[in-house]
């Protein structure tokens, strides 16, 4: 099945790839959802959402404050590394991803879609102006936008929110011209990210997953690899250099 894959990369100019908490979960991010799913004690549908932000935004920051320092501390795993060697082979690669950690940044990859923001970066709640500065937030005083007033939130897409307009036209745009789409270490339930993949599949690509987990697409899938990121992405670099 790997043989059968690597033959037809080769024979692939346009890849796409799609990841999620999956990837970044070797590195030590816990993921969503799912049995290793530590944010577990905090559902995203709970913390990550406007609602939540206006009713107590205390314990939105803190969230928030608390991912931002496991983040820090943690560093891009076989499975990112691999992610930037496979660009390579191709004539026309992007990388989509709906994780804020920035680790595929920091693994060497370039150009890369974040679909859901960066947990990094700070914006106004009410006008949306980016926040220069990287500053630190005080979960109990949560400094003021200049222009407007409004809170300082996290710049990332809650659930509800519009994803950047240019981001998700560019990353449909690309999933419908792929000969060949990796879907990497997501649940495949959020939208409008989950719809990528299935789009590209449609227009014709071939449909890869990577997740030890079965989703919501493996019965979609061209081929469905039942391993870790980590260790399965770096095989693969392997077989075509071979
Ligand atoms: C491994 C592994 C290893 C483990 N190797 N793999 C129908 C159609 C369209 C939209 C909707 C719809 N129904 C509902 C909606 C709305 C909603 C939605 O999709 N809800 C679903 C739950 C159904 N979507 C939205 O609200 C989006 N906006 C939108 O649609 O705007 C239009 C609109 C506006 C107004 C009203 C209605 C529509 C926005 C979604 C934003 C998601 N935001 C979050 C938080 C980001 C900020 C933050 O980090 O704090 O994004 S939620 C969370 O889920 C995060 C993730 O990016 C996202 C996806 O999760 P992911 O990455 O797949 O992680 P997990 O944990 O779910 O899965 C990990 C996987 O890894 C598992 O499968 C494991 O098996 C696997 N794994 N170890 C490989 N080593
Ligand atoms: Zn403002």
């Amino acid at each position: 099945m790997l043989e059968n894959l690597v033959e037809i990369i080769k024979k692939s100019k346009n890849c796409v790839v799609l990841t999620g908490a999956g990837i970044s979960s070797e590195s030590g991010v816990p993921t969503f959802r799912g049995k290793e799913g530590l944010w577990g004690k905090f559902r995203p549908e709970e913390l990550a959402t406007m609602e939540a932000f206006m009713s107590n935004s205390q314990v939105v920051w803190e969230w928030y404050n608390w991912r931002r320092e496991l983040m820090s501390k943690v560093k891009p795993n076989p499975g990112h590394y691999a992610l930037v060697e496979l660009a390579e082979f191709f004539d026309d690669y992007t990388l989509i991803t709906q994780n804020v950690d920035s680790l595929h940044k920091m693994a060497g990859s370039e150009d890369i879609l974040e679909l859901h923001g960066n947990i990094y970066r700070n914006k106004c709640m009410n006008c949306n102006k980016i926040v220069d500065e990287e500053i630190e937030i005080d979960p109990e005083s949560i400094p003021l936008c200049i222009y407007c007033g409004g809170k300082i939130r996290p710049d990332v897409v809650w659930f509800g929110e519009m994803l950047n307009e240019l981001i998700i036209s560019e990353a449909f745009t690309k999933s419908e011209t792929a000969d060949i789409f990796l879907s990497v270490g997501t649940s495949a339930i959020v939208h409008p990210a989950a719809s990528l993949p299935v789009n590209s599949k449609r227009s014709g690509a071939i449909l890869v997953e990577i997740n030890p987990e079965m989703t919501p697409l493996t019965d979609l899938a061209d081929f469905y690899f039942e391993y870790p990121s980590g260790e399965f992405l770096p095989k693969l670099i392997e077989k075509l250099k071979a």
